[in-house]
């Protein structure tokens, strides 16, 4: 069995129209501001990544931050970085749990917007602030970064009744400031696998597309990625090469999930291997690596 099996099962067709109409809300922003910031996965960049972001930016600079780098492997996003800088696309590898690094972010927005004013010939490039939007599909890490940037200035945001939400600015250090709302923006999903990669990794929940079948991806994945002793935390090493099902029977065995007549419990063991890979204990894992 490979993943590849996996894209015979449907679709769930999730991604439903309010994220449509904050894409329309979206271009509105896009008037307004300096840079657009995505945020994506470090742990797969394109996968989490919204395809068609590009085509409507027009000459508008953007930024892609890879969030989460403290999941994803070191080594391969230096690869990833390589790869965007040879394309001319411009990638910044975060860890927003680390203040400084959400620093450095600050500051290369600001070096960004104003490198592109000085070659538009502004002889004032300091002058207005510098405008920023952040956006990317649900659960990417958008608020989290927002709430680290404006910390100690909660008090300056909140809804202020008759201002419209997109002309809130959350000002920043060093005259940067932030549109408040972030941007939902939705990933196009090419095939059964994609959807299980982005529900393992949190931006579609669990229920839509199931426990069992997201673990079973997991398995899967790590062992043809090469990777499948990132599973010896949770097995005998020699299951870990198993069949996906026998890995959830022997793991749900193991940790005693056993359902009336002691059969094993494979949706309970496919919920704790989901939560062990999500909280860490497998490692860091990068599902995606750039094309050699
Ligand atoms: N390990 C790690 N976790 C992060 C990082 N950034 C965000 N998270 C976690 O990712 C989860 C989602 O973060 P949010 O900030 O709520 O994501 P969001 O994009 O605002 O999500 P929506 O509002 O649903 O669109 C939370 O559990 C965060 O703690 C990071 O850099 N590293
Ligand atoms: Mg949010």
């Amino acid at each position: 069995m490979t993943t590849n099996d996996l894209n015979s099962y449907p679709l769930s067709g999730w991604f439903p129209g309010h994220m449509l109409k904050a894409g329309r809300q979206m271009q509105e922003a896009l008037k307004l501001i300096d840079l657009l910031v995505e945020l994506v996965d470090a742990r797969a960049p394109r996968s989490t990544r919204n395809p068609e972001l590009l085509q409507k930016l027009g000459s508008k600079p953007a930024l892609l931050v890879a969030n989460k780098a403290d999941l994803a492997a070191p080594a391969i996003s230096r690869r990833w970085e390589d790869w965007f800088s040879a394309r001319g696309e411009r990638v910044f590898f975060l860890d927003s749990r680390k203040i400084a690094n959400v620093r450095g972010l600050v500051q290369l927005w600001k070096k960004i917007v104003l490198e592109e004013r000085s070659a538009r010939g502004a002889t004032r490039p300091l002058m207005r602030p510098v405008r920023i939007m952040i956006l990317g599909i649900p659960n990417i890490g958008k608020s989290t970064l927002v709430n680290r940037l404006h910390e100690k200035k909660k008090a300056l945001v909140g809804p202020k009744p008759g201002v419209t939400r997109q002309n809130q600015w959350i000002p920043l250090a060093d005259g940067v400031e932030l549109l408040d709302t972030p941007g939902v923006l939705w990933p196009r999903i090419e095939n059964k696998c994609h959807e299980l990669l982005l529900t393992l990794l949190g931006n579609i929940k669990d229920e839509i597309v199931g426990a069992q079948l997201v673990a079973q991806y997991l398995c899967l994945k790590l062992q043809e990625m090469g990777m499948q002793n990132a599973l010896n935390n949770l097995i005998e090493p020699e299951i870990c090469n198993s069949d996906p099902e026998q890995f959830l029977n022997a793991f749900a065995e193991r940790r005693k999930f056993l359902l009336p007549g002691g059969v094993p419990d494979q949706e309970r063991a496919a919920i704790a291997m989901i939560k062990e890979f999500r909280d860490g204990k497998l490692g860091r894992i990068s599902f995606e690596a750039p094309p050699e």
